[in-house]
């Protein structure tokens, strides 16, 4: 067995909810934060069998895509002002960020 564990933008987890509970999948979303944006994300842990982890990053692509977000300026603070960049910058955030873990033991008590 796996876990794994999706960390994907907030405007697709419905919709990667939906899609991996159609396709008989169990998972957990959790309300996280990136550290980049220090913005809201969620991740996902879905503990699943070795042979279905193909199948369930496949229904993680096809329902999580990437997109460009601004990221606000932040006032240095007394820090150094040298590195202050006084507009919002680009960032490319992507679809998703997965990680496949191997479960050692599971348990439903
Ligand atoms: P939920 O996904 O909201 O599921 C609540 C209960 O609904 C489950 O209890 C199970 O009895 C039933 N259920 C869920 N999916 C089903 C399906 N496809 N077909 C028939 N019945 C289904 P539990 O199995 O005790 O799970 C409680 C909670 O633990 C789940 O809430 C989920 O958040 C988490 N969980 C369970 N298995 C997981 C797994 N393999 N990976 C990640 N999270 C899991
Ligand atoms: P954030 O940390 O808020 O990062 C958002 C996006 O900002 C990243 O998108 C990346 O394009 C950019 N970024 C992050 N750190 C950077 C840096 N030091 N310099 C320049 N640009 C940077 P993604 O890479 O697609 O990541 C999206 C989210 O996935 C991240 O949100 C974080 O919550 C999670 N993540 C990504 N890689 C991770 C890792 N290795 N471990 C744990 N979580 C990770």
């Amino acid at each position: 067995m796996k876990l794994i564990m999706a960390v994907v933008q907030d405007q697709d987890s419905n919709r990667l909810m939906s899609a991996l509970v159609e396709n008989n999948f169990r998972a957990t979303k959790l309300a996280t934060t990136g550290g980049f944006l220090k913005s809201g994300n969620t991740t996902f842990m879905i503990g699943t069998e070795d042979v279905r982890v193909n199948k369930a990053l496949q229904v993680i692509r096809d329902n999580c895509k990437s997109r460009e977000q601004l990221m606000a300026p932040v006032s240095p603070m007394g820090g150094n002002a040298d590195s202050y960049i006084p507009y919002p910058v680009e960032v490319s955030v992507g679809g998703a960020t997965v990680f496949v873990l191997p479960i050692e033991q599971f348990h439903q008590f």
